[in-house]
């Protein structure tokens, strides 16, 4: 099945949360990191720092030789998981598969949610913007048909870019790549390469896979199919959501049926949007109730076909409430629940030919 993968990177993370929280640092060269005089090393720095060639991982007091009018500040740990946890959560109200790298980066699985009135490339520029509106940063992001190609192409136009990759481009783009940022390639095996001649995503195209694995080892095989465009598009996720429920607590016990069919027709449409939110379908509809002495009662029920709207999921909870309730007995809380969930069908999708 071919998937669409996107691949979030917050800007100069760490520097762009210090500018934003210390405007007196805006459009000046920042360095985070330990201090100079020790044996710091930069953690990031702002894009201003970069153009006097200061990055990530260099000794802070290099540094300080090129850039001796930058800002050094210490690292706010803290704050930086904060904004994270922001950013996850963004993620999640789009797709519950995502998964994180780093603070500041994750890929997406986004598939489900794609249409013909629904570009890939306008939702990755949805979560750019509600990312922005939440923490006033900004991320880049790539767009692609499997996990490597996201992340390549979200790196191509930082800062607050937005890059496809797709059939038509992506071996143009791949040639043109430096071999250091094929992702998996680290610094000694970009050494190894160069010193074989391979500079650049067409130099490693040319090598022929036993050659590539005889200098790599296994590694070889997966350098051949990365300078391919081939690579995996299967997202490590943690914990796939298995339902969607809501449930309501009465501030007291209630007996009468038109009050409660009305919360769980409130209920049914909350469940409902979570489920259009995320494109997904359920087969099991599930009401849980507790009566007034305490008691949890629950009962479930397995629709035809997988269901998703507003009505369809009161009419199943509808059902079930009435085989549920005793009618002497009041009720403290209601809550209805949809799962065995699915995607709903991928539709529209271009299936390119692959080169
Ligand atoms: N980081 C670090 N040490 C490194 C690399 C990164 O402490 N060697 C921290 C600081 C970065 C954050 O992780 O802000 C995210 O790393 P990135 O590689 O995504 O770099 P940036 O977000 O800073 O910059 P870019 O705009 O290139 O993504
Ligand atoms: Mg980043």
């Amino acid at each position: 099945m071919e998937r669409r993968i996107i691949h979030i990177d917050m800007d100069a993370f760490y520097a762009q949360v210090e500018q934003r929280d210390n405007p007196e640092y805006r459009g000046r060269p920042i360095i985070v990191g330990g201090k100079s005089e020790s044996r710091g090393v930069v953690a990031t720095a702002s894009y201003e720092a970069r153009k006097f060639g200061v990055h990530s991982a260099m000794p802070t007091k290099q540094a300080y030789k090129l850039c001796p009018d930058g800002i050094y500040v210490r690292p706010r740990f803290d704050t930086y998981k904060a904004v994270s946890k922001k950013i996850m959560d963004i993620f999640l109200s789009y797709t519950e598969i995502v998964e994180p790298l780093s603070l500041d980066e994750a890929y997406l699985d986004i598939t489900h949610l794609v249409s013909r009135e629904r570009s890939a490339q306008s939702i990755a520029l949805d979560i750019q913007r509600d990312i922005f509106d939440v923490t006033k940063l900004t991320s880049s992001s790539g767009i692609s048909y499997n996990r490597y190609l996201a992340k390549i192409a979200s790196g191509m136009n930082k800062p607050a870019g937005t890059t496809v990759i797709h059939y038509d481009n992506v071996q143009d783009i791949l040639f043109g790549l430096d071999i250091g940022d094929f992702p998996g390639v680290g610094r000694v095996t970009e050494e190894k390469m160069k010193s074989l001649d391979i500079h650049t995503g067409k130099d490693l195209y040319e090598w022929e896979e036993k050659a590539l694995v005889q200098h790599f080892g296994k590694k070889g095989t997966s350098l051949h199919q990365k300078a391919r465009g081939i690579g995996t598009s299967e997202l490590k996720v943690e914990r796939i959501r298995k339902s969607i429920g809501k449930e309501t607590t009465f501030h007291y016990d209630i007996n009468d049926d038109d009050e409660i069919l009305k919360v769980i027709e409130e209920l049914s449409a909350k469940v409902g949007d979570k489920l259009e939110l995320q494109q997904y379908a359920g087969k099991v509809v599930t009401v849980k109730m507790k009566t007034s002495d305490y008691a949890t009662h629950s009962r479930q029920m397995m629709a035809n076909n997988p269901i998703f709207t507003e009505a369809e999921i009161y009419h199943y909870a509808y059902s079930l409430y009435h085989e549920l309730k005793d009618p002497d007995v009041p009720i403290r809380l209601i809550g209805v629940t949809v799962s065995q969930l699915s995607d709903r069908t991928y539709r529209n999708l271009t299936i390119y030919d692959f080169m």
